[in-house]
């Protein structure tokens, strides 16, 4: 339901998407806040706000630490092919599939909240590794918990999330339900139904351009445009990204969301009634069109294919360099999936890049083997190319 906001909120949303420092921000959503009538049709929005609010709060908080000395950071550096973060409720046994796919040796007990900071472990997929790390468990029925949003700060920075339930959870649904509710309230988006979208302001009078793979959800480009005005954004890139509704747009005003790919995994086969569980938290995700797996971590059953579905949630393709008479490279170069032959020059050497003329390309984006092809050719995983320049 679109908010309809009277121009004092609109005005004071407009000063927040202009302020500069930390505290400026902060200050310009206080005064939007309390600018906003409160009925049903500004519940979504007074929500992403209060969120957004509490999460400037904690930065600020967070910066103030860091120059007195700093408290426990929990960035964990990436390393491999990309990093999965692995989340989910007290007790479902994330730590366990930690164990279970790498050589890590978490500690594992039967009590909610055993994990107490994050910890990494390298799963191997072929000839990559791919880094995944354990959690605290996040507390999806206490939204406002200070704990789930060190945690989801760690979620927002991975490649993809790992979700980990545990089939003996009586509330299996609700606990579903409301860790999806959660991400989505700290924007993070993992079903590919929903809406996401980015506004990129422009200096200058370029207009708004919508662009993007998404739709617009009963609302026309012109709609945007206006909504936009009335926020004094008048010139940006608009990127959407799945089913766009009003509501969406708004959100991402105040504040950025992003998608990541995502598996969920129903662990816990093994217990009495966990085909019953299963089904109903499947029903879930499957409207969420979020994939899910049953697993055993205990029993180390259906684990065997996590590797490969890993690698393939973290949207990158394996090419392998070669020079002209020589040998491809025993170990892949990992890139984004949609990258050139240009990219791979690029990663090899920046000189490589400026000097390039073609190159060559064996496996599953050549037409024939050793095809000769531009800068532009888009690379397949598992491709063999071998650059030639001038
Ligand atoms: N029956 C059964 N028990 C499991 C399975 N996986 C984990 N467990 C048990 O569930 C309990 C919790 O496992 P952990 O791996 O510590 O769970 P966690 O999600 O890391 O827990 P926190 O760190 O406290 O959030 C332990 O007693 C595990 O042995 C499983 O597939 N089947
Ligand atoms: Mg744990």
């Amino acid at each position: 339901m679109p908010a309809n906001l009277p121009p004092e909120a609109k005005a004071k949303l407009a000063k927040y998407s202009e302020a500069r420092t930390l505290e400026e921000k902060i200050r310009a959503l206080e005064e939007f806040i309390s600018a906003v009538p409160k009925h049903k049709g500004t519940e979504n929005l007074l929500l992403w706000a209060r969120r957004r609010l509490a999460e400037l709060r904690e930065e600020l908080e967070t910066r103030k630490r860091k120059k007195v000395g700093g408290g426990p950071s929990f960035f964990v550096e990436k390393s491999g092919a990309g990093q999965v973060v692995i989340l989910g409720p007290p007790n479902s046994g994330k730590s366990s599939v930690l164990a279970a796919l790498t050589n890590a040796r978490p500690e594992i007990a039967d009590y909610p909240f055993t994990t107490k900071a994050p910890q990494a472990g390298m799963a191997i997929f072929e000839d990559v590794q791919i880094q995944l790390v354990d959690t605290p468990p996040i507390i999806p029925w206490e939204p406002e918990s200070p704990v789930n949003s060190r945690i989801l700060g760690l979620a927002r920075n991975a490649d993809a999330i790992l979700l980990v339930f545990g089939l003996d959870d009586p509330a299996i649904e609700d606990t579903v339900r409301a860790t999806l509710r959660l991400l989505e309230s700290r924007g993070i988006v993992l079903s590919p139904r929903k809406g996401v979208v980015r506004i990129v302001k422009v200096r200058g009078a370029g207009g708004i351009k919508i662009r993007g793979e998404g739709r617009l959800v009963g609302i026309t480009e012109d709609d945007v445009r206006r909504l936009l005005a009335g926020y004094r954004i008048y010139s940006a890139v608009v990127e959407i990204d799945g089913e766009v509704t009003v509501d969406d747009i708004e959100a991402a005003i105040i504040s950025h969301r992003v998608r990541k790919r995502s598996l969920a995994l129903l662990n816990k086969a093994d217990v009495a009634g966990a085909r019953e569980a299963f089904a109903r938290a499947a029903g879930i995700l499957k409207s969420e069109g979020i994939p899910f797996k049953l697993v055993s971590a205990l029993k180390r059953r259906g684990l065997e294919d996590l590797p490969r579905a890993l690698f393939d949630m973290l949207g990158v393709v394996r090419v392998y360099t070669k020079q002209p008479l020589g040998e491809p490279s025993p170990t892949p170069l990992v890139l984004p999936r949609g990258s050139t032959v240009l990219d791979v020059a690029e990663r090899i050497h920046k000189d490589l890049a400026r000097k390039f003329k073609y190159a060559k390309v064996w496996g599953p984006s050549a037409k024939y083997p050793g095809q000769r092809v531009g800068a532009d050719h888009v690379v397949s995983d598992g491709d063999v190319v071998e650059i030639h320049a001038g």
